[in-house]
């Protein structure tokens, strides 16, 4: 079975190389790669290139209101061509403003062209925020407000998808201002399911992770329905994890050790930026697992220096400021604590307080441990700098 399976991937593949003009190496990873993110077992890739080859492909309208447009740019602007190939592939995009040619009257047509051809089987995405205040009179398109444009849209459509913190949630456009007496956006700007009143599939995120979104367009193709969701709608696949689960600083944390400011030791050395803001402990997101724009390793925002500021997380992302400290929603240390490369001469400072934090642990319980561990990255600190200073002595002398 195992055998028939690799040679239908194998025919699927050599008609992908045809279409899409990619190797068909390139193709299979990129399906093997698209079944690891949904979290699908081995063999599912097999299931994924024979869709991607032969399946009818879902007719895509794509609606833009407040936002910066950048959902789309992340999806288009991969580094590695072949992502928005292959999404441009699995798909049938047949109304998306910034793309098409089509203007005015034209692009109105294909609209309402593409909705009665595919009426209750295509997909609706959504990109940006919905203004509520005034009846919505602060976007239009077209003439017609985009309150009334996503109910129109999501009528008839199989299945309706938010793509980026402002759809999902409201977004950045949601933010309150700091003026007193302020309690909304001056536009009242709302998410998807909020203006449709019910739930859709959120891909949060600003901008969200293609492969998020190829991931969950593939899961349609596939199996004919949208991932299994959270309660505020988001493919589990996704966002079933805090980033902090995941993060490759996460046993500097454990251990206590933290950037105490940019460009400290600590920050060039790769430690923990909790103590920065990182809001990693309360967002659910897989950016430590996926990272983006195919660059290599280390491409997201933690693993580039800089905290999370929790895009994915409402109530968190634009609402917190970034550089206050995080609650850390899941306090579970790990069962086992990932090696940590020392300098040589620092081994027994740092190797001991990873030691006490994990007898602390298992005595006290992880919550206990953490919170004591939050203090630690000062006295390692204190002692850094009194061994750099022996250093400096010694060569002096
Ligand atoms: Fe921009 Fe999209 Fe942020 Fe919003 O992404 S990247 S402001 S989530 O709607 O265009
Ligand atoms: Fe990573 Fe942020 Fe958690 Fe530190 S607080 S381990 S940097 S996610
Ligand atoms: Fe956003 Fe945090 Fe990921 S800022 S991109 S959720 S690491």
């Amino acid at each position: 079975m195992g055998q028939s399976f690799l040679h239908e991937a194998d025919r699927a593949a050599e008609a992908i190389e045809r279409r899409l003009g990619i190797s068909r190496r390139e193709f299979l990873q990129l399906c093997a790669a698209t079944a690891g993110t949904l979290g699908l077992p081995t063999g599912a890739e097999a299931a994924i290139a024979k869709a991607v080859e032969k399946a009818k492909r879902p007719s895509v309208i794509w609606l833009h209101f407040q936002e910066c447009t950048g959902c789309s740019e992340s999806l288009l602007r991969a580094e590695h061509p072949t992502l928005e190939k292959l999404i441009l592939d699995v798909i049938s995009l047949d109304y998306h403003e910034t793309l098409m040619a089509a203007a005015g009257h034209q692009a109105e047509k294909a609209r309402k062209d593409a909705m009665a051809a595919n009426k209750g089987k295509y997909i609706l995405v959504v990109e940006g925020a919905i203004p509520t205040k005034q009846n919505g009179i602060y976007c239009k398109v077209g003439g017609h407000t985009a309150i009334d444009l996503v109910k129109e849209c999501a009528a008839d459509a199989a299945a309706v998808i938010a793509i980026g913190s402002c759809a999902s949630w409201g977004g950045m456009p949601s933010t309150i201002p700091s003026i007193s007496g302020a309690d909304s956006s001056p536009t009242g700007s709302s998410g998807v399911a909020d203006v449709l009143g019910k739930p859709v599939v959120a891909i949060p995120g600003c901008p969200p992770n293609p492969y998020n979104f190829l991931a969950t367009a593939v899961h349609f193709l596939t199996f004919g329905k949208l991932p299994p969701t959270d309660k505020l709608g988001r493919p589990l696949f996704a966002y079933g994890r805090l980033v902090h689960e995941n993060c490759e600083r996460r046993a500097h944390f454990d251990a206590g050790r933290f950037a105490m400011e940019f460009g400290d030791e600590g920050h060039r050395k790769g430690y923990c930026l909790y103590k920065l803001g990182c809001k990693g402990p309360e967002t659910y997101a897989n950016c430590p697992t996926i990272g983006f724009g195919d660059a290599g390793e280390g491409n997201w925002p933690v693993g580039c220096g800089h905290p999370c500021i929790g895009c994915t997380e409402k109530g968190v992302g634009f609402s917190k400021p970034i550089h206050s400290l995080s609650k850390v929603l899941n306090v579970s240390p790990p069962q086992q604590y990932a090696r940590i490369v020392e300098e040589q001469g620092r081994g027994a400072t740092f190797a001991s307080a990873a030691a006490v934090a994990a007898l602390a642990g298992a005595a006290a319980g992880g919550a206990a441990m953490i919170a004591r561990n939050l203090g630690l990255s000062h006295k390692a600190e204190e002692l850094e700098k009194a061994q750099n200073k022996a250093k400096n002595t010694q060569a002096e002398a």
